[in-house]
């Protein structure tokens, strides 16, 4: 069984230049990556993709800087586990607690700016897909 996660280069991330790092990391590690987009994350999307803390007092500021410049969205496939083992390379949420060598833990320093996005279950992975690459 194959699982797809929903991956983003976040804004800070793609203006700081990581993109290509990242998109790298991912690919060395052997996940095959079904498709690339650079947009600017519509309103509407990010607020349905963040719907989870949508009563969160944080919800606004991140609505504001997923939506605040360019994103590189990707979706990714690997084998059963896929999802968690994206997430373990990225590193815990606050980057302060991130491990050396994660993506967070070598490129991010706060919670509100952590650099990359990826689905935290594959049903969300199949969720987040939908929302940002309909037709896949
Ligand atoms: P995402 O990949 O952005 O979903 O992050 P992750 O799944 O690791 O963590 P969650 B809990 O989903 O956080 C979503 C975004 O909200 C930010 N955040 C979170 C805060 O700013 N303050 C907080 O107290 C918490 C819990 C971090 C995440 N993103 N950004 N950007
Ligand atoms: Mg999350």
């Amino acid at each position: 069984m194959s699982e797809r996660s929903f991956v983003m280069v976040k804004p800070d991330g793609v203006a700081r230049g990581l993109s290509g790092e990242i998109i790298s990391r991912i690919e060395r590690r052997g996940f095959t990556i079904l498709a690339m987009r650079k947009t600017v994350m519509e309103r509407s999307a990010a607020e349905e993709h963040y719907g989870e803390h949508r009563e969160r007092p944080f919800f606004g500021e991140l609505v504001e800087f997923i939506t605040s410049g360019p994103v590189v969205m990707l979706a990714v496939e690997g084998s059963e586990g896929a999802v968690k083992a994206l997430r373990d390379m990225m590193g815990t949420t606050n980057p302060l607690d991130s491990a050396p060598g994660t993506i967070r833990g070598d490129y991010a320093l706060e919670v509100g700016e952590n650099v990359i996005h990826g689905s935290d279950s594959p049903e969300s992975g199949v969720r987040e897909l939908a929302l940002h690459f309909p037709g896949l």
